[in-house]
């Protein structure tokens, strides 16, 4: 036993008595039990080593084929009242599915060891870190939860004795079957329930399902906020660091953002970029009255594919040691992982994500992935070569700009500044973007996805957007500027006109001098653009003219977007009935009387 803390306890003791398990493991952090698990895992085939020099301490999964992403029209937000839940979750009465849920999880671990995972959420020692236990039937989520949380001792010593305050996740795979796979959240009672699936987003219990869902509904209750952002840092030649927070839905580009490499022009000048955060940030208003975040991970659990030496290298690098790849391909002749958009050369000698061994370019030319769309590294936080130096601050780092942004083939310019932070509030609010891989389901589909928190609020959207007022009025003048952005603008042919990437730092720049007051700006009925000169297109292959087109707005389909049947913002906001805030629909009319 790692802790004396009498609530962890009983509640082990309880999930002992329902589950059945036929040994018990507590997860306590050292090297030597995590190299003993791995072992275990690959005698069992759950996982695989890869090729130990090329990939010192890496590992291979492959998950059940049904089994390869988030599952959100099986993810439940069970509070006491339907109306807490909202009109964009899942719900039935904590009764009702506890009723469904304990019958299942009876004798789930028969034969099978319960392994029982501290962990902590946020840096040990931090006033806005927290503390969760998660009990599972399988090594794979305790290896891939070593990576990104802190688990172990130290967080029950983050804990301490007494406390209760910590979130109960109940995980087993059971039989995989996709019929009957539950992932519940009960806010009221501080847990997590998971069943049927072994797929990270539905099984890691810290991340979604703690640090957005459940964190979530924590925040509004205590007056912070838990948002799926990424936290990045920008170094300026004299040394000093600006901070910014993206909210952009899965598959969207956070990653990608959090780790960018200052193209040539900025880099010359001594820029750097520094990763707090890639997926998620906890926000809360500090001392001195600004916005602080911390990233409550430890790791990334990053998409595969489109990851190269040339978009994202700091990901690449980050990936060499120590990483868990979940359903990439294998090169057979080397032992190592390849992934569609890697590298020109898929391997001849492959085994694709489902098992089966192929030839890689005639497999590819048939029309097949090799990698699932949707497959993914874990990787150690420390590995990244720009993890910032303030990754495990405790107080975290001050916050100078929110930006949203989405996947959007037209209407969303490059970018904008909202008028002010309520204004702002509604610019998250009417989010849309094309869905991904990231979830199950078609992909490609515009949807609206506010603060790209739509799957991931634990709590009614409408009070969400109160609380985001209320933090608002909070803050006052130390607020962050809100910004949007769109990477994923076409041309006529369908391609990206942006060059995004490394050069999406030329964005931030302009925004980071708008904080500044070092910028102009032009103002729009949307919002506030810069000025197309203003973007710094030094280096690249476009013209001025084509920042221009980036930033046009075009009155027509914006007003398009506002009242499309069923699609539309005003269709989206009827949703909410009264629990709309009243601001927000001030903010539509007046959007509305501007695009007139
Ligand atoms: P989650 O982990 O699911 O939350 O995703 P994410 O938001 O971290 O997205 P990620 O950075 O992994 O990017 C997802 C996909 O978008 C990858 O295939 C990237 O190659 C692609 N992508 C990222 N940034 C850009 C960009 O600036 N332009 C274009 N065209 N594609 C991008
Ligand atoms: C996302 O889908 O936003 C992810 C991956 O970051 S998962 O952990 O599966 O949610
Ligand atoms: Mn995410």
């Amino acid at each position: 036993m790692l802790t004396n803390n009498k609530n962890v306890l009983a509640w082990v003791d309880e999930m002992v008595a329902l589950c059945k398990p036929a040994k018990v493991v507590w997860i306590d952090g050292s090297d030597e039990q995590l190299q003993a698990l791995r072992e275990e895992a690959v005698s069992t085939g759950e996982m695989m080593w890869l090729n130990q020099e090329k990939l010192p301490g890496c590992m291979y999964h492959r998950t059940a084929v049904n089994d390869v992403a988030r599952v959100e029209d099986r993810t439940f937000i069970c509070s006491t009242k339907k109306e807490d839940a909202g009109p964009t979750n899942n719900w039935k009465s904590p009764q009702e599915m506890h009723g469904l849920l304990t019958p299942m999880y009876y004798g789930v671990m028969e034969g099978k060891t319960m392994y029982v995972i501290p962990y902590s959420m946020g840096p040990i020692g931090s006033k806005m870190s927290k503390v969760g236990v998660e009990v599972t039937d399988s090594i794979y989520v305790v290896l891939n939860m070593d990576i990104m949380t802190r688990v172990g001792k130290r967080a029950f010593e983050q804990l301490g004795d007494e406390s209760n305050d910590f979130v109960r996740g109940l995980h087993a795979k059971a039989d995989l079957d996709d019929k009957k796979r539950y992932i519940v959240h009960f806010p009221e009672e501080n847990s997590i329930c998971s069943i049927n699936s072994g797929y990270g987003g539905n099984v890691l219990l810290g991340k979604k399902c703690f640090a957005l869902r459940i964190a979530s509904y924590q925040g509004k209750n205590e007056g912070w906020m838990a948002e799926h952002m990424l936290i990045l840092g920008i170094e300026n030649p004299q040394g000093e660091t600006k901070y910014v927070c993206a909210a952009f839905p899965s598959a969207c580009g956070k990653t990608n953002l959090a780790m960018l490499i200052p193209p040539e022009v900025y880099a010359k000048q001594g820029y750097k970029v520094w990763t707090v955060g890639d997926d998620i940030a906890w926000l809360r208003q500090g001392d001195d009255g600004r916005l602080w975040a911390i990233n409550p991970e430890n790791g990334f659990f990053g998409v595969a594919p489109g990851t190269n030496l040339k978009s994202n290298p700091n990901a690449l690098h980050t990936t060499e040691k120590g990483t868990i790849f979940t359903n990439v391909a294998l090169n057979n002749d080397t032992n190592t992982v390849w992934w569609e958009g890697l590298d020109k050369n898929p391997p001849v000698n492959a085994t694709e994500w489902k098992g089966a061994k192929v030839n890689g370019p005639e497999y590819i030319a048939a029309g097949n992935k090799l990698a699932h769309p949707n497959s993914r590294f874990t990787a150690p936080a420390k590995n990244c070569p720009c993890v910032s130096p303030e990754f495990d601050n405790p107080q975290g780092v001050p916050i100078s700009a929110i930006i949203f942004g989405g996947r959007r083939a037209k209407t969303a310019p490059l970018v904008y500044q909202s008028f002010d932070w309520k204004h702002g509030t509604f610019v998250g609010s009417i989010m849309a973007s094309e869905t991904t891989a990231a979830a199950a389901g078609a992909v490609g589909v515009v949807r609206r996805d506010p603060m790209a928190m739509l799957p991931f609020c634990g709590y009614n959207m409408g009070d969400y957007w109160q609380h985001w007022l209320d933090m608002g009025e909070k803050l006052g003048d130390k607020a962050p500027k809100i910004f949007n952005v769109n990477w994923f603008r076409t041309d006529d042919e369908g391609h990206f006109i942006w060059p995004g990437f490394g050069d999406n730092m030329r964005v931030l720049m302009w925004i980071l001098d708008r904080c500044e007051g070092k910028a102009d700006a032009v103002e729009t009925p949307i919002g506030y653009e810069p000025k197309p000169e203003d973007i710094n297109i030094e280096g690249l292959d476009i013209t001025v003219d084509t920042i221009k087109d980036l930033l046009s707005v075009d009155k027509e389909s914006w007003m398009d977007d506002i009242t499309h049947e069923g699609t539309g913002i005003e269709a989206f906001y009827a949703k909410f009935g009264d629990k709309l805030p009243c601001e927000m629909r001030k903010q539509l009319d007046a959007l509305k009387a501007r695009l007139a």
